[in-house]
């Protein structure tokens, strides 16, 4: 813990300590591991796809918060932009839709997706408590809680990369999703970063920063513990209580 007189990190300083804590992110997680090492079912697959739809479908409630705190318009201006992503507009289908097309590639029903009927207890707490963090949090620290994209789009190249080889009957089209989000993810962390940077001024300030990332990096890390259990150890919620 820092005190209040520790000397501020420098920017650069700054920027380091939030990339430093890469090794916090869910690429890391053992159902991620798998997923890249192509050992996953197509079940264990599909359940991925359908329980990331919920925060996918958040996500625009998540920034939205965020715009109904900021007072500049300049920011909002910027900010706006990630909603228009994900839900789309004219001439655009959004992320969601891309993400609903991702799980008819790997075998669902679009109801299956859109019903949010496989989503987890453990994944629907962690999506819900980002979202009500950006509710209540001061805008500034709601909009640095995005930082875990540093990390993105190596995640995103990943699937892109890997998936063909280890998943070839998931159909081409579901790939549309990862591609967007590598030049979304690095255009929303250049502005992210930015706010971060300029806002968190002294120590004790900078070390709240790190803090707010990694409460951000637990919920991404949180979901994929959810889905381990349920689809890895085949132990989802009740699993042992009869009918
Ligand atoms: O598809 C993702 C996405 O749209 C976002 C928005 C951003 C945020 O505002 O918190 N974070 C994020 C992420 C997406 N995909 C995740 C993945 O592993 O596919 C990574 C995730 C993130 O790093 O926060």
């Amino acid at each position: 813990m820092s005190c209040a007189d520790d000397k501020a990190w420098t920017r650069e300083e700054f920027e380091a300590a939030l990339r430093g804590m890469e090794k916090y992110y869910h690429i890391h997680h053992p159902y991620h591991i798998l997923m890249n090492e192509g050992k996953l079912s197509k079940e264990q697959l599909q359940g991925w796809v359908a329980n990331r739809f919920y925060y996918q479908v958040s996500i625009p409630l998540k920034d939205a918060n965020i715009l109904a705190n900021c007072p500049d318009r300049e920011t909002r201006s910027q900010w706006i932009q990630r909603i228009l992503d994900h839900d789309g507009h004219p001439g655009d289908p959004g992320g969601i839709e891309a993400w609903i097309q991702l799980g008819i590639a790997v075998g669902l029903s679009r109801e299956e997706v859109t019903s949010l009927k496989h989503v987890l207890p453990g994944v629907r707490f962690a999506v819900d408590a980002y979202v009500n963090f950006a509710r209540r949090a001061e805008w500034h620290e709601a909009a640095s809680s995005s930082l875990t994209e540093l990390f993105a789009p190596k995640i995103h190249q990943q699937r892109l990369d890997n998936w063909p080889e280890h998943y070839p009957w998931v159909d081409l089209e579901g790939y549309t999703y990862f591609r967007k989000r590598l030049t979304e993810a690095r255009r929303d962390v250049e502005h992210g970063l930015a706010i971060t940077l300029d806002w968190y001024k002294t120590r004790e300030q900078q070390d709240r920063m790190v803090q707010i990332l990694k409460f951000k990096l637990d919920v991404l890390w949180a979901m994929a513990d959810a889905m381990y259990m349920a689809y890895v150890h085949n132990m989802p919620p009740y699993f042992n209580i009869g009918q």
